[in-house]
């Protein structure tokens, strides 16, 4: 029995664009069952529908409260009967009642190392902060902000002439090698939350080191 794959995103969606993909390539025992934005002008929505895939708008916007916003977003991820519920791109703080509703199922990417920079405008802190590397990380959806379990992570260099905007490029390149990857372990059951902690089998990695990259400078 196929697995099903629900998607959140906001906005353009390439890291969506990078699972589809793999998915597709490398023949998951898994389907995108749903792409779902909270925004009806998320330029990603179109690639997924031209990918044949199911797409729904929940306009935030069109609810009193977030409460509201998260379980009508809920119900509609419900139907698609979902292993994993992977936010990738989705700019809405979702209530600890939904966290629980998904508990165990959702996954999050981040533009930063966790637990530095949670929250907004990262690659702009990161630069501010005079850091010599920055990344992304994958974890599990917990009600704190940009605290759950860490999966994986992807280091970069931050680099003397960088830019929010340079550096955010180098570090989505990584986010669409790893996240793909990491939502295929989930998908496939490979994933143990041991004491708060993901477990990372002997022989794996869960770091993606964007610094052996020859294609970087
Ligand atoms: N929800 C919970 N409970 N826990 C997490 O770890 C979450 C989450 C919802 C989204 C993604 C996230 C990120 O990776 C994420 C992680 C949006 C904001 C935010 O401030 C912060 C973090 C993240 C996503 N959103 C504003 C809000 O009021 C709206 C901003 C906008 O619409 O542009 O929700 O960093
Ligand atoms: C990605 O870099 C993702 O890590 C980040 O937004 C970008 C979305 O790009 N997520 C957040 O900032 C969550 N607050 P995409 O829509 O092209 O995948």
């Amino acid at each position: 029995m196929k697995k099903n794959l629900v998607i959140l995103i906001s906005g353009r969606g390439s890291n969506m664009q990078a699972i589809v993909q793999a998915c597709a390539k490398e023949g998951w025992n898994a389907r995108v069952a749903a792409v779902i934005s909270n925004r009806a002008d998320a330029p990603g929505l179109a690639f997924a529908r031209d990918h044949g895939i199911f797409t729904t708008v929940v306009d935030h916007i069109q609810f009193q409260s977030r409460e509201a916003f998260d379980q009508a977003l809920g119900d509609e991820i419900m139907r698609h009967e979902p292993t994993v519920v992977a936010l990738a791109g989705f700019m809405r703080i979702l209530t600890p009642e939904f966290v629980k509703r998904f508990e165990g199922k959702l996954i999050n990417v981040h533009p930063s190392l966790l637990p530095a920079f949670p929250g907004l405008r990262t690659h702009a802190r990161a630069i501010e902060a005079g850091c010599r590397v920055a990344g992304a990380t994958v974890h599990y959806v917990t009600a704190e902000l940009d605290h759950g379990p860490i999966i994986a992570q992807a280091v970069v260099p931050v680099l003397p002439t960088d830019t929010p905007h340079t550096l955010a490029q180098r570090v989505l390149q990584q986010e669409h090698l790893m996240v793909p990857c990491v939502l295929r372990w989930a998908l496939q059951g490979e994933l143990v939350i041991e004491g708060g902690r993901v477990k990372q089998p002997d022989g794996v990695s869960h770091c993606w080191n964007g610094m052996n990259q020859p294609n970087l400078a």
